[in-house]
């Protein structure tokens, strides 16, 4: 067990983060097929009616596969151009002093279809030019295998993850990249946020929801089957490349009760509960006992295969990492002051600001979930995506001054370092979106987390010319500092 030490400790891991699909653009070159994120849709803020314009209806599947949809924008499809600018990006990103860089691999640009019997060597170089880039400048590749990036063909032929037969084709997906990347890759993620496929599961795992008649019984065997590939993926990672780590990655929401009342005390308890299920599968490799209750009450029945528990026991992850950006509030009364612009839902938190996109700021929440985390597993920890989506402003003379984006970096990275003096076994840190990229949730530009600026509006308009905003000075101050200058 690590020692209580005074900061950051000497390797740590300092980077940014990203997905595939939210930066590469290029959706149909190099014979890259449809994913699950191609088929959304942007819908701008005062169409919008509520709900998640990332769920996808079966209807809309098929009219943008007759093309009658043609007229619509689709952000993730264009990305940022990482695809043919990452030798840009990532040089501003070595000139940050990053050590580490989160990305996805694109498992559509690897297998078009999601099951085809051979892979795409297009798809496999690209990513070997990107981990070759990486490396000259001495950055490690943190590599998610899937990043809300299901190959529509497994939608279209299985509904996702709904079916058992996609844990065969995900293992083979894996596989191929383990082997191809073993020299390149170290650290690995299997299932960005797997939580999601609760909330949206044609994002999560590209599960048509309309198209099963018992939806929570559905998305839980999906996840069933996800912990499963996991799992398996964490063995076979180990088999062929000797001394790599492999984690999860939970979006973690601490959950407070909005008053000392037992009642609501008992709700954020459940809530949390809910939230660390799926660590705990991955991390003590058994489901929970609250869930054995949680099933039986709301009917749903795991189908397992005989040798299932076996293998999530035999292979849990080596570490967990988690996205932070907000807590949440539960009260056991109904109604209230709803938290609504919060993702997840709860009430207001009277102690919190909130961002523009009404997601609860709250700094030492990010002490108390590493403290959490690290008390319930003993497993290193690795925070993958925390930051601020904000609107900038560029001035007249090109600078951005985003003081607010550096305040909250500021606070919750001195959040990390007492997390640290308490002992916590802290390996790294990727802020989200390093440099601007489609939002995941509305497929905005202009929900802005980046240090680097780019020149792309919500209507697909700009240049795509980077610049730097103020920030871009500060983190690239703190990461040679390593924390010590905030
Ligand atoms: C996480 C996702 C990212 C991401 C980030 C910020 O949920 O893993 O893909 O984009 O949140 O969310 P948004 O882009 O909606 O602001």
């Amino acid at each position: 067990m690590p020692k209580s030490s005074q900061g950051f400790p000497e390797h740590f891991l300092w980077g940014g983060a990203t997905a595939a699909n939210q930066l590469e653009g290029a959706y149909n070159e190099d014979g890259k097929g449809l994913s699950s994120a191609d088929m959304v849709v942007y819908v701008p803020k005062e169409k919008r009616t509520g709900g998640h314009a990332i769920e996808i209806t079966s209807e809309q599947i098929d009219k943008i596969l007759s093309g009658k949809l043609d007229h619509e924008r689709f952000p993730k499809r264009h990305g940022i151009d990482f695809y043919h600018r990452y030798k840009e990006d990532i040089a501003l990103f070595a000139e940050m002093g990053f050590k580490v860089f989160r990305i996805s691999i694109n498992w559509s640009r690897i297998f078009p279809n999601g099951d085809d019997a051979q892979p795409n060597e297009a798809g496999l170089q690209f990513y070997d030019n990107v981990f070759d880039e990486l490396h000259t400048y001495g950055i490690e590749p943190l590599v998610t295998l899937a990043h809300y990036e299901t190959p529509l063909g497994l939608t279209q032929k299985y509904n996702g993850w709904a079916s058992r037969e996609v844990i065969g084709h995900f293992t083979n997906y894996a596989e191929t990249v383990f082997r191809r990347y073993k020299n390149k890759v170290k650290y690995w993620l299997t299932f960005n946020e797997i939580n999601m496929m609760t909330i949206s599961p044609f994002t999560g795992g590209g599960v048509v929801i309309d198209r099963v008649q018992n939806k929570q019984q559905t998305i839980y065997q999906a996840l069933h089957h996800q912990f499963v590939a996991s799992a398996l993926a964490t063995k076979l990672c180990h088999e062929i490349i000797p001394g790599a780590m492999i984690g999860c990655m939970l979006a973690r929401m601490e959950t407070y009760p909005a008053t000392c009342n037992p009642e609501d005390v008992r709700k954020s308890q459940h809530e949390n509960q809910m939230n660390l299920f799926f660590t705990d599968v991955h991390a003590r490799g058994e489901y929970p006992s609250y869930m054995t209750r949680y099933f039986e009450e709301n009917n749903i029945v795991i189908e397992k295969d005989a040798s299932d528990d076996e293998i999530l026991k035999a292979y849990p992850v080596d570490y967990i990492s988690f996205s932070y950006y907000m807590s949440l509030t539960v009260s056991s009364e109904l109604g209230g002051d709803r938290a609504e612009g919060n993702l997840f839902g709860g009430v207001k938190n009277p102690y919190l600001k909130a961002s523009d996109w009404g997601w609860q700021i709250d700094p030492v929440g990010l002490r108390i979930t590493l403290n959490n985390f690290y008390d319930r597993y003993q497993k290193p920890l690795f925070i993958v995506e925390n930051g601020l989506g904000a609107y900038d402003k560029v001035e007249e003379d090109g600078s951005i001054h985003d003081t607010y984006r550096i305040d909250y970096l500021r606070q919750h990275i001195a959040q990390m370092k007492e997390a640290i003096k308490d002992g916590v076994d802290l390996i790294g840190y990727t802020s989200w979106g390093p440099i601007d990229l489609v939002s995941m949730s509305t497929s905005e530009m202009s929900k802005r987390y980046g240090f680097i600026y780019v020149d792309l509006d919500d209507e697909g308009n700009g240049t795509l010319k980077r610049s730097k905003k103020d920030s871009f000075q500060w983190y690239k101050q703190v990461i040679a500092t390593n924390g010590e200058v905030l």
